[in-house]
């Protein structure tokens, strides 16, 4: 299709992807129709879920676990990473020590974009030693994968840059994010206009929980669980338990969802979204139980819409 009027900005940036769906709204003769923004793609949780299942047989292969340090978490960046690599994106490891052991960061960069103005999204791929993971954080792991890959699929070409993160040593205390936000220069994490960290969205008995600390972020995942009327509650199952807060002590505007780790669901809490009071929202937290069978395919498909939804929105 060949456009016969000047495409400048934002819609310059997306005509390649949205040539067909950009002019939709109706305009009045003679004047340039309003350019519409790129809508998030509905993530496929199948695909999510095949992503779970390779994780989980690492896990298997590799005496159970994908912690730091062991064979199980560098199978699991391989993963990642050979699917990222394979879809287009320039994909670094950074490696870090930690207990005597390597850890890795794998940070996936979309070419494109004003890299003043980065949108991350990420997740922490290190498991417990004592299981699989697959809840925590498998989920969050494979969502943000899908997410990455859909972008990659739709060719899709934002005004701001994309940037993706698996996090390792996570479980050690944080320690792949902190050392990746500890060696960004001042400037660099200026350029950070946004972090979305996803760490169990999965859980089986789950709770949508949505980080109350942007607020242009929360609204933004908000709009979605409310576009599809399911409530929400702000998460305050440890707030900083997860690899959003050191961007958020340097200053980052952070969110992200949770669907609930030990802590009890109440009858409240089932009136809202169904499931069982007085059981914890995911029973095989940190336990060798947190295999494939431990996930709500409902909670996993929701939120990883919900981090389509967000990465789009926040980047156009
Ligand atoms: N950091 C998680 C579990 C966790 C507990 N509370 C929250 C709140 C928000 C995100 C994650 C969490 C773990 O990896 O064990
Ligand atoms: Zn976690
Ligand atoms: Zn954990």
């Amino acid at each position: 299709m060949k456009l016969s009027v000047p495409v400048t900005g934002r819609a310059a940036a997306t005509v390649a992807v949205a040539v067909a769906t950009l002019f939709t709204t109706g305009s009045i003769a003679g004047a340039a129709p309003a350019p519409k923004v790129a809508a998030a793609p509905d993530i496929s949780v199948t695909n999510v879920k095949a992503h779970l299942s390779q994780l989980q047989s690492i896990a298997t292969a590799n005496g159970g676990n994908r912690a730091h340090g062991r064979a199980g978490y560098t199978a699991s960046i391989n993963y990642v990473r050979g699917k990222l690599d394979a879809a287009g994106f320039t994909t670094t490891l950074q490696s870090f020590t930690s207990g005597g052991r390597t850890g890795y960061n794998l940070i996936a960069d979309w070419p494109g974009g004003d890299t003043n103005s980065v949108i991350m999204a990420g997740s922490h791929l290190d498991s417990v030693t004592s299981g699989a993971g697959i809840n925590d954080n498998g989920s969050g792991s494979a969502a943000v994968l899908e997410t990455a890959l859909a972008v990659a699929a739709a060719d899709y070409q934002p005004t701001k840059h994309l940037r993706f993160a698996w996090w390792g040593a996570e479980e050690l205390g944080l320690v792949g994010s902190k050392y990746y936000v500890n060696n960004l220069s001042s400037a660099n994490r200026a350029r950070i206009s946004g972090y979305l960290n996803f760490d169990m969205i999965g859980s089986p008995n789950p709770g949508y929980f949505v980080y109350d600390d942007d607020p242009t972020i929360e609204q933004t995942f908000k709009d979605y669980f409310a576009g599809i009327g399911v409530a929400t509650e702000i998460e305050t199952e440890g707030d900083g338990r997860s690899d959003h807060a050191p961007f958020k002590s340097a200053g980052v505007p952070v969110g992200g969802l949770f669907t609930g780790a030990s802590r009890t669901k109440t009858a409240a809490q089932v009136a809202k979204w169904g499931g069982t009071s007085g059981q914890a929202f995911d029973r095989c937290y940190h336990s060798s139980c947190d295999t494939t069978s431990n996930i709500s395919d409902t909670a996993l498909n929701r939120n990883s819409d919900a981090a389509a939804y967000a990465v789009w929105e926040l980047s156009q």
